[in-house]
């Protein structure tokens, strides 16, 4: 089958004073090991600036030696800002940005902005996508949990719970359809952001629903570990969630509410997370998935009957590849595409852990974890990169993908407007009384 393309990662990230520990070689040589042979990673600006943090990126992307792409974020928006989106756009081969509605203070955007930034990114043919949750009220629940005392990894799920992800989610919805772009939300983790979604979809507005592995596959039970390293492995954000929601999300990806799966992978070793030992607020979010991906998504959707063959090719791959407008180069297998290539043996057997994994992490969210479905070969450019066990991966190998804007989601979108928005105003229809 065409190789997985991951589209959510943070390779070599800032965060809290420290960087993430898998770089764009250890993560991508993960990656191969594990069937996926392109990522899309997010580009953050250097103090506002998307150009000098599109320089840092291609600096740190030279050692790749898997092809990738990048998503750009949105921190703040200006004149410049806005020259600088079209430049990435039409020179640098970006077409998606995103707007965090958490991490006040950080990265987080007012609804001023991010309408600013949807009306631009429709202007350009760029996708939008959001990171979901109410970073206003993550602050105040982040001081409610430390004025009660709880300062452990706990208190960080519960001073962001589902409602205030399904609340985000839905103003972006609201929002993206106010201007009448289409809308990515990613690590859709919760029942209440996902139902918002399906109800987008049902009314025929353009919203894409991502999963992360971590919140299918995973429940909240971890965070209550006794044992602080344990604990915080599982810190991200959007929390992973009380059991339940995880099947719900797996129920999404079976029948089309959510389409694509990605991982969020964001590592930090057991060091840098025992900064926030006292105070949960001081852990660095962020979870594995790069290399567990392909093999977590075919033994719980496919192993157990949830999605055909077809499909676990559309959510791993393909869909990504439409969306973000590189179909058919990358995520099908016909002549003229990349040769990214994986052989899956439905009959061997996987099982992960931190001893085995190929991430520079010391810790993995999934160990232990055993299943049916490995991936026993991976091409990448026609290149066997991993076989019988072994990796052979070159860095400086990985290729740059660009990607063009107005994908099909723009298709027959009016940019005109005028008609669009007197539809908003068009009068409620009612079902006729029956009785
Ligand atoms: N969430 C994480 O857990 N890590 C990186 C960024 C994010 O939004
Ligand atoms: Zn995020
Ligand atoms: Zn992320």
């Amino acid at each position: 089958m065409p190789g997985g393309i991951d589209p959510h990662t943070h390779l070599a990230v800032e965060a809290l004073n420290t960087e993430s520990v898998d770089d764009f070689f250890s993560g991508q040589a993960a990656a191969l090991a594990g069937g996926t042979t392109m990522h899309i990673d997010f580009v953050i600006p250097v103090n506002g600036s998307l150009i000098a943090g599109l320089k840092a990126y291609e600096k740190k992307a030279k050692k790749s030696c898997m092809d990738y792409g990048f998503h750009m974020v949105i921190t703040k928006f200006d004149d410049i800002v806005s020259r600088d989106m079209e430049i990435m756009v039409k020179e640098k081969g970006i077409n998606s940005f995103k707007f965090f509605l958490a991490y006040k203070g950080v990265l987080m955007v007012n609804d001023e902005l991010l309408l600013e930034g949807l009306k631009r990114c429709k202007s350009l043919g760029a996708l939008a996508m959001v990171h979901a949750e109410n970073g206003d009220a993550v602050f105040e629940g982040q001081k409610r949990m430390i004025q009660l005392g709880i300062t452990g990894p706990e208190g960080h799920a519960l001073s962001r719970p589902p409602l205030l992800e399904g609340e985000a989610t839905a103003r972006a919805i609201r929002l993206a359809g106010f201007v009448n772009t289409p809308l990515y939300v990613v690590h859709v983790m919760s029942i209440d952001a996902m139902e918002e979604i399906a109800k987008a979809r049902k009314s025929g507005q353009r919203v894409v629903g991502e999963p992360v592995v971590s919140g299918l596959a995973l429940d909240d039970s971890g965070l209550w570990d006794s044992d602080f390293t344990t604990a915080s492995k599982y810190v991200m954000s959007p929390p992973i969630r009380a059991s339940g929601h995880g099947k719900a999300l797996q129920d999404a990806l079976s029948n089309g509410v959510l389409q694509l799966v990605g991982t969020d992978h964001c590592v930090f070793n057991s060091t840098q997370k025992a900064s926030g030992i006292d105070d949960f607020r001081k852990i660095p979010n962020g979870v594995n998935g790069i290399e567990e991906r392909m093999h977590l998504v075919w033994d719980l959707m496919v192993e157990s009957g949830q999605i055909s063959v077809t499909d676990y090719v559309r959510v791993t791959s393909t869909e990504c590849a439409r969306i973000f407008n590189i179909y058919p180069r990358k995520g099908a297998i016909i002549a003229g595409s990349d040769a990214d290539i994986i052989i899956l043996n439905p009959n061997s057997t996987f099982e992960i852990n931190a001893r085995s994994h190929h991430s520079r992490t010391d810790t993995n969210v999934y160990e232990g974890r055993r299943g049916k479905g490995k991936v026993e070969v991976t091409i990448a450019g026609g290149r066997v990169v991993w076989e019988n066990n072994e990796l052979k991966v070159v860095p400086g190998s990985g290729k740059y993908i660009e990607m063009a804007p107005f994908s099909y989601l723009f298709s027959g979108i009016d940019r005109a407007d005028a008609s669009y928005l007197s539809s908003l105003n068009a009068p409620v229809k009612r079902f006729k009384s029956t009785t």
